[in-house]
């Protein structure tokens, strides 16, 4: 299973990551690049693809969207002045043709901050109620706790009641028990 993660620069993604991989997250800087790693979780493999966020490195994020099963968007919840930059951000992700109908993971990161809006007000800002023909979810988490970003809580508590599945060729998410294919989701 394909997972590109995606968001500002600084919104904690690498530090998810590392998290994910259960890696020291003290040695992180900027990502120039991407960075990838396999992870394993309720016997699926998920190969995450962490690229930069910095705008100079945005315009490439369109090399990774293709063959992607999960896009998860990582937003800094305490850096307000750009809540803006980040929601035209995500706008135009959910609206690029090689990423229809992939599910998208919002992580309110930074929660561990004071300052940190909560996951609702962020949702309302980012007007994801209009976002129709698309699964969506939103979690509140702090990469630095580790709070909230554990893969079981990513991937079945994040989908209250579901867990994600590849099966052959396309994604299914397990509903009390039984498969339904996620896009009619
Ligand atoms: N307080 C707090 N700081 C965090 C959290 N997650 C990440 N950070 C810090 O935010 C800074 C940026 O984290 P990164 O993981 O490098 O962010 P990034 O999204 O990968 O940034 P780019 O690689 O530039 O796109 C680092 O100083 C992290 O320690 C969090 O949950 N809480
Ligand atoms: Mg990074």
């Amino acid at each position: 299973m394909r997972i590109l993660l995606l968001g500002l620069d600084n919104a904690g993604k690498t530090t998810l990551l590392k998290q994910l991989a259960s890696e020291d997250i003290n040695t992180i800087t900027p990502t120039q690049g991407f960075n990838i790693k396999s992870v394993q979780a309720h016997g699926l493999k998920l190969n995450v693809w962490d690229i930069g966020g910095q705008r100079k490195i945005r315009q490439y994020w369109r090399n990774y969207f293709e063959s992607t099963n999960l896009l998860i968007y990582v937003i800094d919840s305490a850096d307000k002045k750009r809540f803006e930059e980040t929601g035209q951000e995500l706008a135009e992700l959910i609206e690029e043709e090689k990423l229809i109908g992939v599910p998208v993971l919002i992580f309110a990161n930074k929660q561990d901050l004071l300052t940190a809006a909560p996951a609702a007000d962020i949702a309302e800002g980012l007007n994801l109620h209009t976002y129709r023909d698309r699964v969506w979810q939103i979690q509140a988490c702090s990469a630095l706790s580790g709070e909230g970003v554990q893969v079981k809580s990513s991937l079945t508590l994040s989908f209250p009641f579901f867990t994600c599945a590849r099966r052959i060729g396309s994604l299914y998410m397990q509903r009390e028990g039984s498969f339904i294919p996620i896009h009619s989701w």
